[in-house]
C-alpha cells in the first residue's frame, strides 16, 4: 500500500487490486473442522477479511475484486484447460504420486516436507493413479532462457528457477544384459559424469523400471522390496537424505567399454521419471552410490584424482569433484572436458551412446482428489474416452450440497453431479471428479485483474495497458511455484490466443 501510494503521488496511474485465492485444502479442512460447508465458510471469511482490510484504509481498487472459488472466475480457468488440452499441453497418464493418507489426496513434490504432508503431517506414501498433467516441460527451455529477460527479478529467485528447471548435459548409454528377460536385452542409463565410466561397479534401476518388474515375477523377496519402495516419498529432497536401500536382481549387465560384467540392482533412490530410470553407479565418486556400496559390500574403484595434487581420500566419503582420470586405460590423464568428448566419441562409434540434454523438471501434475477446487472440465465416455466439456457448458459448477462424513472426494459420491452426457456422442458419461491444483487458480489472476470481462478470461485493451506487473510482493516460497507457473501460463495464454 505504501508503494502504490508513493507511485500515485509521483503522478502515476496505479492499479493495486485485491483478490482471494480461496480454493484448496486449508479452506476445505477448516470448514470440515468447523462443521460448515467449504463455500459458506470461505465466503464468510472473505467478507470478514475484506472488512478488516477496508477498515485499515488500504487503497485497493475493490471494483476489480476477484475470488478464485467463484464460478465467474474459474469458468475461464476451465476454458483455458480445454484449450490447452486441444493444443496437446494437457494429458492424462497413470502416475506414481505422493499420497497423503490422512488428507486422502495427492500432494505436489513441493508439498511434501521431510517425507510428510505439508498440512496433515502424515507420512507420505507412493500410489499409482490416473492423473491429469500440464506439459510444462514443453516450455522448460523457454522458461530457462527467458530468465535473461527479467533484469529486475532478484538474482536468488532466478537461480532457484534455473536449478528447479535443472537443465543438464550428459550421455545416454546402453548396457546390454548377459541374458534376456521378458523381451528386454538391454537398458539405457543417463549420466552427467561420463568421465567416471571406468569406475562403474554396478548399475541400479528404479523400482518401477520394466526390468526390475520383470525380475520380480519369480522372486517374491524382490516383489516385497518393490512394494516397500512404493511406500516412500517421490520428492527429490527426500531422495537425497533418506536411507539408501537396494536389492540385487541377480541379473548381470556388460560394461559398454570394458565388457566387464556388473551386477544389476534395484535402488530406492533411483527415480523412474528422470533420465531413463536407471543409473550407472560409481561409488568412488557419487555419494549416494558410495553409501549404497558400503552398505551392501559392493566394489568401490577410484578413477578420478584431484588435478592439483591435493589429497583425495575415498576412505570415508566419495570424491565428487571433477579432476584427472586414473585407472581408466586409454582415458588416463584426461580432465573432465577431454574425457567427456573422448568417451562420448567412443560410445557413439560403438553405437552405444549419445550426448543428451535433460531437464530435471517434470510435468505439472494438476489433479487433486478433493472437493474444494476448480472442477477439471473433462468427461469420460465409454466409447470416446476423455472428452473436453463443451465450451458452452462452462462453468462446470461445484455442487454445494456435499457431505464430508466419509474420507475421500465428495464429488465422486455425490448422487447426481458426475452424471452427464458425452459432449461428442451424447451417450451417458461421467464427469471428471478431480479438481485442479490451486496453483492453477493463482497462475493467471494478474491477467484477470486487468479486465473482469464477462465474455472472456481478460480484456485485451486492459492487458496491453497494465501489464507486465511492475511490482509483486510474495514470499520466497513462491520462487519455484507461483512465479514459475505464472510464467508458464502467460506463454500458454499466448498459445491459446
Ligand atoms: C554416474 C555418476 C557418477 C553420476 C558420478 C554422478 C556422479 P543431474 O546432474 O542432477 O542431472 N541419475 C541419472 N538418472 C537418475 C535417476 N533416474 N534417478 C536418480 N539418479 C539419477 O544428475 C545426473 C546424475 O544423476 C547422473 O550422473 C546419475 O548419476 C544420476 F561420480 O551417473 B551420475
Ligand atoms: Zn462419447
Amino acid at each position: 500500500d505504501v508503494i502504490s501510494r508513493f507511485q500515485r503521488m509521483q503522478g502515476k496511474n496505479v492499479l493495486q487490486p485485491m483478490g482471494w485465492d480461496a480454493f484448496g485444502l486449508p479452506a476445505e479442512n477448516a470448514a470440515i473442522k468447523n462443521n460448515s460447508a467449504p463455500a459458506k465458510w470461505t465466503y464468510e471469511n472473505i467478507e470478514y477479511m475484506k472488512g478488516q482490510l477496508q477498515s485499515l484504509g488500504f487503497a485497493y481498487d475493490w471494483s476489480r475484486e476477484i475470488a478464485t472459488c467463484r464460478p465467474d472466475y474459474y469458468k475461464w480457468e476451465q476454458w483455458f484447460f480445454t484449450r490447452l488440452y486441444e493444443k496437446g499441453l494437457v494429458y492424462k497418464k497413470m502416475a506414481t504420486v505422493n499420497w497423503d493418507p490422512v488428507d486422502c489426496t495427492v500432494l505436489a513434490n513441493e508439498q511434501v516436507i521431510d517425507g510428510r504432508g505439508w498440512r496433515s503431517g502424515a507420512l507420505v506414501e507412493r500410489k499409482e493413479i490416473p492423473q491429469w498433467f500440464i506439459k510444462i516441460t514443453a516450455y522448460a527451455e523457454q522458461l530457462l532462457a527467458d530468465l535473461e529477460k527479467l533484469p529486475h527479478w532478484p538474482e536468488q529467485v532466478k537461480t532457484m528457477q534455473r536449478n528447479w528447471i535443472g537443465k543438464s548435459r550428459g550421455i545416454t548409454m546402453r548396457f546390454d544384459l548377459t541374458s534376456e528377460i521378458a523381451g528386454h536385452d538391454s537398458f539405457e542409463i543417463y549420466t552427467t559424469r561420463p568421465d567416471t565410466l571406468m569406475g562403474v561397479t554396478y548399475v541400479s534401476l528404479a523400482a518401477e523400471h520394466p526390468i526390475a518388474q520383470a525380475a520380480a515375477k519369480n522372486n517374491p523377496a524382490l516383489q516385497q522390496f518393490l512394494a516397500e519402495c512404493k511406500l516412500q516419498s517421490v520428492a527429490e529432497a527426500d531422495m537425497a537424505t533418506m536411507e539408501k536401500k537396494g536389492f540385487d536382481t541377480g541379473l548381470k549387465a556388460l560394461h559398454p567399454i570394458s565388457g566387464r560384467e556388473v551386477p544389476v540392482w534395484v535402488a530406492n533412490y533411483v527415480l523412474m521419471d528422470y533420465g531413463s530410470g536407471a543409473v550407472m553407479a560409481v561409488p568412488a565418486h557419487d555419494q549416494r552410490d558410495y553409501e549404497f556400496a558400503k552398505k551392501y559390500s559392493l566394489a568401490i574403484e577410484q578413477v578420478i584424482t584431484s588435478s592439483d595434487g591435493a589429497a583425495c581420500d575415498i576412505a570415508s566419503a566419495a570424491f565428487t569433484d571433477k579432476g584427472t582420470l586414473i585407472n581408466s586405460d586409454e582415458f588416463d590423464g584426461l580432465d573432465f572436458d577431454a574425457a567427456f568428448v573422448a568417451i562420448a566419441t567412443q560410445l557413439e562409434n560403438l553405437g552405444k551412446g549419445r550426448i543428451t540434454l535433460n531437464y530435471r523438471r517434470r510435468d505439472w501434475g494438476v489433479s487433486r482428489q478433493r472437493y474444494w477446487g476448480c472442477p477439471i472440465p473433462m468427461v469420460h465416455c465409454d466409447d470416446c474416452g476423455a472428452v473436453p466439456a463443451n465450451l458452452l457448458s462452462l462453468p462446470i459448477e461445484l455442487p454445494e450440497d456435499v457431505t464430508f462424513d466419509v474420507p475421500g472426494n465428495p464429488l465422486d459420491r455425490h448422487p447426481t453431479w458426475k452424471h452427464t452426457n458425452c459432449p461428442k456422442c451424447g451417450k451417458a458419461a461421467r464427469r471428471e471428479t478431480d479438481t485442479l491444483d490451486t496453483f492453477a487458480d493463482s497462475s493467471w489472476y494478474w491477467a484477470r485483474f486487468c479486465g473482469l470481462n464477462p465474455d472472456a478470461p481478460t480484456d485485451l485493451e486492459g492487458v496491453n495497458h497494465w501489464l507486465p506487473v511492475d511490482h509483486y510482493i510474495g514470499g520466497i516460497e513462491h520462487a519455484v511455484l507461483h512465479l514459475l507457473y505464472s510464467r508458464f501460463f502467460s506463454r500458454a495464454m499466448k498459445l491459446t490466443g
